[in-house]
């Protein structure tokens, strides 16, 4: 058997048996993965349905206006008003033919400041370095949260905004555990004149499900991923007014890609389709409902939650209270087979690579039918390994934390404590199926 398939049988043992609490990820349906492995990988079809650069795209134009068609259906939006682009290979990359399409090179955007949450992809920049290529074309500002409670508070915002004048307001991002305000931000960019960019990427099931707010009456541009509480096949959709529309099409296609990844295409129709269904709307629910009892079982171990808990599927903890690394307690609680993202918080002290923060998320655990009652033994576990950890103190330095890491790994693969946490969380972890 070749070597990629033993590795592949070895990820999805490690799926099944660790608990997966990254908030982006999830587990697509055995129907997405059979259309995402399909021969529809086979083809190429630059340009749009029924008007394709290449022969031979029959089934390839009836795939893509279904996924077209059912995005549209799903998020309750009139094929009159609206227009679709389900081409992006990703997020980042879609939205960046937004800008493309709606910004000269030199134009402002304003976005939220990344350590709090926001994503690269929305012109992440440092005083002294333009990280992401977004802000070396486009003049990026960022929006902050309130210092003392952590939430967004509109009324900055817009007073940033007038200042500022953006041509693209975007909202969104990969660690703010609270809904945001769409009506108010809708309100914010008409009043400075700017287009508004709802980049809903982890939310989008949970929008899809009514179980969040739609940005969808307020936004002139909504980008989603499909891979997260969507739980399709990695890819993006870019759902625009319609006068948009035609700009945002030659933005993907020519402007910045080639061939479209038909199978992705294929794999997110089958999603929408899901996505309609009674159970996912039950399932979207059962997300925010077990974010929300994790949250308030670490809370009540005395975890620092930012915003003090959260209204979708992650939860974003602040360490420094407990006195810990993320970067440890994230090995720690991998060596005890619990996966989570270690993160940057609200002022933030340290780097990104050792932030103070962990990220946890519920989406792929309730896929697997885990709720409330699981929910606490999770917690139970996530504050034994922390506990446990807190004496494992990062030191300051390259060098020494280079030492500090060899060390510290030799240690967890041969802690006790650890090893007995990890067996019950495998035992327990195989009890719930994975497509
Ligand atoms: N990297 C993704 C996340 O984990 O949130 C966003 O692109």
């Amino acid at each position: 058997m070749d070597m990629v398939f033993r590795l592949i049988a070895k990820e999805r043992k490690r799926l099944r048996e660790q608990l997966q609490l990254i908030p982006s990820e999830n587990y697509a349906s055995s129907a997405v993965m059979r259309a995402v492995g399909s021969v529809l990988m086979n083809k190429y079809s630059e340009g749009q349905v029924g008007k394709r650069y290449y022969q031979g795209n029959v089934n390839i134009d009836d795939v893509e206006r279904l996924c077209k068609e059912r995005a549209l259906k799903l998020f309750g939006l009139d094929g009159d008003k609206w227009g679709v682009n389900v081409q992006g290979l990703s997020g980042s990359p879609a939205n960046l033919a937004v800008y493309v399409a709606l910004l000269e090179p030199g134009e402002r955007i304003m976005s939220m400041f990344l350590p709090e949450g926001g994503h690269l992809s929305h012109g992440w920049h440092m005083p002294h370095k333009k990280v992401s290529f977004v802000s070396k074309i486009w003049d990026v500002e960022f929006y902050h949260v309130d210092r003392k409670t952590r939430v967004f508070d509109y009324d900055q915002i817009e007073r940033q905004a007038l200042r500022f004048k953006p041509k693209l307001l975007i909202s969104g991002g990969t660690a703010y555990p609270r809904e945001i305000d769409h009506k108010r931000m809708g309100q914010i960019t008409r009043k400075v004149g700017a287009y508004y960019l709802a980049d809903i990427a982890h939310e989008a099931g949970l929008v899809a499900a009514g179980v969040n707010s739609s940005p969808f009456p307020h936004a002139d541009v909504v980008m989603m991923t499909t891979h997260k509480t969507l739980r399709g096949p990695r890819g993006a959709i870019i759902i625009s007014r319609k006068k948009l529309a035609q700009k945002i099409d030659s933005a993907v296609f020519p402007g910045l890609q080639g061939g479209p990844h038909n199978h992705t295409i294929a794999g997110i129709a089958v999603c929408l389709a899901e996505a309609q269904r009674a159970s996912f709307r039950h399932y979207a629910k059962q997300v925010v409902v077990n974010a929300q009892v994790l949250a308030s079982e670490l809370a009540a171990a005395g975890f620092d939650l930012v915003s003090g808990g959260t209204d979708k599927h992650l939860l974003l903890v602040d360490l420094r209270t407990i006195g810990i690394s993320g970067w440890v307690a994230a090995w720690a609680l991998e060596y005890a087979n619990i996966i989570v993202n270690r993160n940057t918080v609200p002022q933030e002290t340290a780097s990104p690579y050792y932030p103070s923060g962990l990220r946890m998320g519920t989406p792929a655990i309730t896929t697997r039918g885990m709720k409330e009652r699981e929910m606490r033994r999770i917690a139970g576990w996530i504050v034994a390994v922390i506990e446990h950890s807190r004496k494992w103190v990062l030191p300051e330095g390259k060098q020494q934390r280079r030492l500090f890491a060899q060390r510290f790994h030799k240690r967890l693969a041969i802690d006790g404590t650890l090893d007995l946490i990890a067996k019950e969380v495998k035992r327990f972890a195989r009890r719930f199926p994975i497509p």
